[in-house]
């Protein structure tokens, strides 16, 4: 059967199974959008390129599929650059598709032309450029292959607008084979015995999850592997929710605004298993000072990032799930010769180390001065946790937001925290709640944003309340630029210079002009009440909280000091 460019690559996304395409029209995708109708593909129309990609991405993390997002040319497509940036930083598989002006054309600075290939060669897992429609099947196969598959990605097509008219005989391939791409899932086993004999030994041993944990859905064996052996566990950012956070043996969130526990455990313990996660900057603090008296595992799909930053002593190339699952096979079987107590590492072995654990939890724990007149964020945030019992999906925006959603909601469930930890985006949290909502209909999404990152997409509202999508925005509002504030106060001596929202929107009225529904609070004791009030309309909310104004994020490790050199108030 022959079709057009525009009818393969529509009729292609419904082989991948692809339920939604979040996407903003011009006149280099509009063959495509001519076609739409005819497939069974629901569009979202955002209100910016930006919004669309964010949409994409934030469905993609909230279901583990692959998002789709579909945007002309030109102004299209570098609109979407910074939601590609922020999906290749965070490992998310993503397939955008970008209209390009035609063949003939490409080169000759023609209207709304833009080498995106060339923008995007850095920040994509892989991108195409397609010229000939006879290679359109076969290219978008292998993009959703390349997005999902080893460690995720953005893969980004472009379309010439001459391919997407050109007709040529249809058949989407069933198997692709890519000679020099073939990720490694199952580990080397010779290397998972000696890190079951590591394990084993340990006196001191701490789990340190990363996003690689949810990505490959290794939750599960990673609760059993802490709970069987008795290793506590830290988390990066974007691996909070892969642990519950009721669990004794949890320890927070580490890094430059982790727990006290966290980064004295981490910098006390003897064995790291670093799982999924890749040793941020953010993570590590003074590299020279980080985790020196400890064995180092590092298990990862992306051999490119073990040895990145720090020096590894056993390397496992693999899925952590296949991972944790062949650890779990290799500790079950006596090592040979072992001495009585290295067979089995029973529970409460390694309890001293627990104790003192205990003890740094309770010296320091997460904490703020509570106020009966002026709202504290912490405050706002355990009370989200609470009425959610830790079962929404939670996005945020970037700054001090963030911070507070990460320490003080209790996760119960991966997939359930939605941020832009590698690029750090503001404007990420309020359209990836709709791409959640999108993948979720059935859970409370909602949004925690700072007054300043909330204005860089608040134009997706319109597409919120038009596809009824009872999304929550909470904004902790703060009247800064709070995290930059922050700093400024703490190192630049209180020079707030360009900080400061002098003028803003009334949040409220905002979102009335929208269609949605606002709220205001200003008085500590109606937190909880208007909360529950706003979570249970079914429409699209805001809650402009307006909180204490120079409230902090602690604690705080300065830039390029060692984790354990925390500002814990
Ligand atoms: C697109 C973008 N521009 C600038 C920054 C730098 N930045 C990081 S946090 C922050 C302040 C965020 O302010 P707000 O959204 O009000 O949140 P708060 O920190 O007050 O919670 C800024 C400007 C960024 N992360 N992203």
């Amino acid at each position: 059967m022959e079709l057009t460019g525009a009818q393969i690559l529509l009729e292609s996304l419904r082989r991948e199974d692809v339920e939604v395409v979040f996407g903003f029209p011009g006149g280099a995708v509009i063959d495509i959008y001519d076609q739409l109708p005819n497939y069974p593909l629901k569009h979202v129309l955002a209100r910016h390129e930006q919004g669309a990609i964010h949409a994409a991405d934030g469905y993609a993390r909230a279901s583990g599929r692959v998002g789709v997002c579909l945007v002309t040319s030109g102004p299209g497509a570098t609109n979407a650059v910074t939601g590609i940036a922020t999906a290749y930083m965070d490992s998310v598989p993503v397939v955008i598709v970008t209209g390009q002006v035609p063949t003939p054309l490409i080169g000759n600075d023609a209207f709304q032309e833009v080498d995106i290939v060339g923008i995007t060669r850095p920040c994509t897992k892989h991108n195409y450029l397609v010229k000939d429609v006879r290679d359109l099947a076969r290219v978008i196969k292998e993009a959703f292959y390349l997005a999902a598959t080893g460690r995720p990605g953005p893969v980004l097509i472009d379309l010439p607008k001459d391919v997407q008219q050109a007709k040529c005989e249809y058949k989407y391939p069933k198997t692709i084979k890519m000679r020099s791409y073939n990720p490694t899932y199952a580990p080397n086993l010779k290397q998972v015995a000696r890190v079951a004999d590591v394990v084993r030994k340990a006196k001191k041993p701490i789990i340190y999850a990363g996003g690689g944990v949810i990505a490959s859905g290794a939750s599960e064996d990673l609760i059993w592997l802490a709970r069987t052996y008795d290793i506590p566990v830290t988390a990066t950012l974007m691996a909070l929710g892969c642990f519950p956070a009721d669990d004794p043996l949890w320890l927070g969130m580490l890094g430059m605004h982790g727990t006290y526990a966290a980064n004295l455990a981490i910098s006390h313990a003897d064995l790291i298993l670093a799982i999924g996660s890749r040793f941020d900057d953010r993570v590590t603090g003074k590299l020279s000072e980080f985790a020196k008296n400890a064995k180092i595992v590092h298990i990862d799909i992306d051999p490119t990032s073990i040895q990145k930053n720090v020096a590894v002593h056993i390397p496992v190339v693999a899925d952590c799930k296949s991972f944790l699952a062949a650890l779990r096979q290799s500790l079950a079987a006596a090592p040979a010769g072992a001495a009585a107590e290295d067979t089995p590492p029973a529970a409460g072995r390694h309890a001293s180390w627990l104790e003192r654990i205990d003890a740094w939890k309770a010296e320091k724990p997460l904490t703020y001065a509570a106020d009966s007149k002026v709202i504290k964020p912490q405050h706002v945030i355990e009370v989200i946790s609470r009425l959610t019992k830790g079962q929404a999906v939670i996005t945020t925006e970037v700054g001090q937001n963030q911070m507070w959603a990460a320490q003080f909601y209790q996760f119960t469930r991966p997939r359930s925290f939605i941020s832009s930890g590698g690029l750090g985006t503001m404007g990420f949290g309020f359209p990836a709640a709709i791409g959640a909502q999108m993948a979720c209909p059935d859970r409370l999404v909602i949004d925690v944003a700072g007054d300043g990152s909330i204005q860089m997409c608040i134009q997706e509202l319109a597409t919120a309340v038009c596809y009824d999508l009872p999304v929550k925005i909470v904004i902790l509002n703060n009247g800064y630029l709070g995290m930059v504030r922050q700093w400024q106060e703490l190192f630049y001596a209180k020079n707030y210079c360009a900080t400061c929202l002098d003028v803003a929107p009334d949040f409220v009225k905002l979102a009335e002009a929208y269609g949605a529904a606002g709220y205001r609070l200003t008085d500590p004791s109606q937190v909880e009440s208007v909360l529950a009030e706003a979570f249970a309309l079914p429409k699209t909310v805001i809650v402009d909280v307006v909180i204490d104004r120079e409230e902090n994020v602690a604690p705080m490790v300065p830039a390029g000091k060692s984790i354990t050199e925390m500002i814990l108030v």
